[in-house]
């Protein structure tokens, strides 16, 4: 089935938060944000700005009529910030205006004054003074310590992975208009509508049924919007509350930019202990998660990149400590992978410094080490249907792997200043929200008397495709065509309680929930058929629009169907409530079954490096994918090769660049590149591996939104491969790999960051 957004996106006529017609009287307004990364707020005067002709309002904490905390995980984030500023873009006051233009112009008069105090930005400065978000946590598996004797090889090292920017197409914002006694209309593009209209109750001292929150698609989010759509909500919200009016926020590109939150940048040490069979025996890792300036979602995004310490290898012995550290910049979010990737970077940059120091490919102690069947992660869950040697191995086969290293190599003697670099990167991603509470949705669906459907659950469409999941869902079950039916808005007043659209777990919980919701009425249906016909209701079934029996069509409609149940007084609506069983998890002792299914894959990745300048193209990216039985091969196939695109964006081009003083460099698109059409690898292939799918997962089809973005780090290492062909000391493990760090590695002038003489 074709997306359902297909025509609508290409003809423009797709409706996104900026295209919703705005009421009579509506005003619009911009935040003033801190400049100083760490200082106390010594005056702040408004007296200019407020009397600038067509401003409505300007608001700082003190007009807050509840409370000013938004922290959706630990309470330790102020709407608008009161004597102290923590981060350069932390929201200070709300200037509204009858229009944008004239918000931005009262926005600069308004003074402010700071005393400055010292600013951190650097994780293991912060961690050396105390400065944490959260006490560390260790998850461990046997002993690495009794371990280390028994390894015929020990190395150790460090890593650096930067963060990534979002980028969505459409920046953050929100719409709201008040309603009558007191409630509150929102319009959100918000990944988590409920964690939007729970803070808005509490920010405006309201309760949750006071503030409905709407929301039709969203022009991407990549977990941009999982936690930080809230503050703009909040803002809009406050505005329209107070002035009661409708109130438009929709941050610029580079309000976007300075005052929102990105991927983690991680730094971390690594020990890992190898037979003489180049078994990996025991790994020990130390991460330090730059945090940002409060917590925002990173002890959940700690919990995964716990959980994906040991990517797709088995190793018996495992301790991993992570520090959350707190520093002076935007609170770092959710980003697709959610601390995934930069637990797996770590540990394939320990077997690639293994591999290196041993003389062979890492591919062959990647291989060695794959998981098998009924291996233990070292959080206590068993790998049941393991597909990471059967993609391994299709990888191999499909993709001529063998003869592309043999051609590498004889490329590599044959020129002098042009370099190739191959890597395998193997990929395990589990699928469930960690915090196993947020692992329920639900559904609601109405049979009209003309036989349309109407659809709504708590799952937002940003770009992913899961809408049109969701409607192939309902026309299985109904066994009708899908043009009958109607995906709704989402929206907390039809559906309630919603989890964020995330972890890429959207359309199994949804349409699991959608799937309880349509069987009800399909067996009230069925009923209604075989009571007309006279056979029992377990021999009838929907399917061609028609009812069967013994696979007999009895020239009953499904319009008729419907007809008929109404008549006879039956229920056509029904709720549906899904929560993914056997899922648990002991945060005390690290242990438990947090994850209902895995999702598998290899890619393999070649780099050509120019050893003159350092700038290299991404050849060939090849995967194969276990997507499952997938339910719809076009969007899964667009998912995989995106995700893919955007980790090696993040690995190799994507560079924030912050001051010393925590002001963000990279603050606009000429100075923060993303891949483009000319960068994207000429040769991108995913290919499906053969595979039965998951009873857990929707229709048998695996969530797909966030595992093939770890393909991603592969090039990294097919760039390392390359430099180290051109200069064999090479031995740093820094992303991303910008032509200029290239070039340095080329060159062997690699500064670590650390080394104040380098
Ligand atoms: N969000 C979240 C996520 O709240 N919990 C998760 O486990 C998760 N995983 C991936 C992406 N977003
Ligand atoms: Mo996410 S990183 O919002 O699944």
């Amino acid at each position: 089935m074709k997306n359902i957004d297909s025509k609508g996106h290409v003809s423009g006529k797709s409706v996104y938060l900026d295209d919703i017609p705005v009421r009579q009287n509506t005003l619009y307004a911009v935040v003033l944000d801190a400049t100083t990364a760490h200082g106390k707020i010594l005056s702040l005067d408004i007296t200019e700005a407020e009397k600038q002709p067509g401003v409505a309002g300007i608001f700082t904490y003190k007009d807050i009529p509840g409370e000013n905390q938004i922290g959706g995980i630990v309470p330790d984030e102020t709407l608008l910030a009161e004597e102290e500023v923590f981060f350069q873009g932390e929201p200070v006051a709300m200037v509204v205006a009858e229009s944008e233009t004239i918000a931005r112009e009262a926005r600069k008069k308004i003074k402010i004054s700071y005393k400055e105090l010292e600013v951190v930005t650097d994780p293991r400065e912060a961690a050396s003074k105390g400065l944490l978000l959260m006490p560390p946590r260790t998850f461990a598996m046997g002993n690495p310590e009794v371990r280390w004797n028994n390894c015929k090889y020990l190395f150790s090292g460090s890593t650096e992975i930067g963060g990534q920017e979002h980028l969505y197409i459409e920046t953050q914002g929100a719409y709201c208009f008040p309603m009558e006694n007191g409630n509150l209309m929102v319009y959100s593009s918000t990944q988590s509508p409920t964690a939007v209209q729970r803070a808005i109750a509490k920010v405006l001292g309201l309760s949750m049924h006071n503030v409905q929150v709407d929301v039709t698609r969203l022009g991407g989010a990549f977990g941009g919007k999982e936690d930080q759509a809230t503050v703009w909500a909040c803002l809009a919200s406050l505005a329209s509350h107070l002035l009661q009016r409708p109130v438009k926020l929709a941050l610029s590109r580079h309000d976007d930019l300075r005052m929102t939150g990105k991927r983690h940048p991680y730094s971390s040490d690594f020990k890992i202990g190898l037979s003489e069979e180049l078994k990996i025996l025991a790994y020990e890792v130390t991460y330090y998660q730059n945090g940002g300036a409060v917590n925002d979602l990173s002890p959940a995004i700690a919990d995964r990149t716990l959980f994906h310490t040991t990517n797709s290898y088995f190793i018996p012995n495992v301790k991993a400590t992570l520090y959350s550290c707190k520093t002076n910049l935007p609170p770092n979010t959710a980003f697709r992978g959610f601390g995934g990737p930069q637990g797996m970077f770590v540990i394939e940059s320990a077997i690639a410094k293994a591999a290196k120091e041993l003389g062979i490919p890492a591919s062959v102690i990647q291989e060695k080490n794959l998981l098998k069947e009924n291996d233990l992660f070292y959080y206590g869950q068993k790998a049941t249907q393991v597909n990471i040697r059967k993609s391994w191995k299709t990888a191999f086969r499909e993709f001529k792997i063998s003869q592309k290293q043999k051609e590498i190599k004889a490329f590599n003697r044959k020129n002098k200043l042009m370099k190739k670099g191959l890597a395998l990167m193997p990929i395990t991603f589990g699928i469930s929200f960690t915090a196993t509470m947020l692992n329920q949705a639900r559904a609601l669906v109405h049979v009209y008397t003309d036989g349309s459907v109407g659809i709504s659950t708590g799952v937002i469409e940003m770009g992913q495709g899961v809408n049109t999941k969701l409607v192939q869902v309902a026309a299985q079950m109904f066994g009708i065509d899908a043009i009958r039916i109607k995906i709704e808005s989402t929206n907390t007043t039809r559906v309630a309680n919603t989890s964020p659209t995330a972890a890429s777990a959207g359309a199994d919980l949804n349409g699991q929930a959608l799937m309880v919701a349509c069987k009800a009425i399909v067996q009230r249906l069925k009923k209604v058929a075989a009571d007309i016909i006279g056979v029992k209701a377990g021999k009838i079934n929907l399917r061609d629009e028609q009812v069967f029996t013994g696979g007999k069509d009895i020239g009953i409609s499904w319009d008729k169907l419907v007809t008929e149940a109404y008549s006879r007084r039956i229920k056509l609506s029904e709720t549906g409530h899904y929560s993914t069983p056997i899922i648990y998890f002991d945060k005390e002792k690290g242990q438990g079954h947090p994850f209902a299914y895995h999702v598998y894959g290899t890619a393999v990745l070649t780099a050509k490096v120019d050893c003159l300048r350092g700038i290299y193209e991404m050849e060939e990216v090849q995967i194969i994918h276990d997507f499952g039985k997938s339910m719809n091969q076009t969007i899964d196939t667009g998912q995989a090769e995106g995700a893919a695109v955007q980790g090696i964006g993040y690995m190799t081009m994507e560079e924030l660049a912050y001051d010393k003083s925590g002001r963000l460099l990279s603050n606009s698109l000429s100075t923060y590149k993303v891949p483009d059409i000319y960068s994207v690898p000429k040769v991108l292939v995913v290919k499906p591996l053969k595979a039965t799918g998951h009873k857990l997962a929707i229709l048998k089809s695996k969530a797909v939104g966030e595992p093939p973005l770890m393909y991603g780090l592969g090039a990294y290492f097919a760039i390392r491969n390359a430099i180290r062909a051109f200069n064999p000391d090479f031995d740093t493990f820094d992303t991303p790999a910008t032509p200029e760090k290239v070039l340095m590695g080329l060159y062997g002038k690699v500064k670590d960051k650390r080394d104040k003489n380098s």
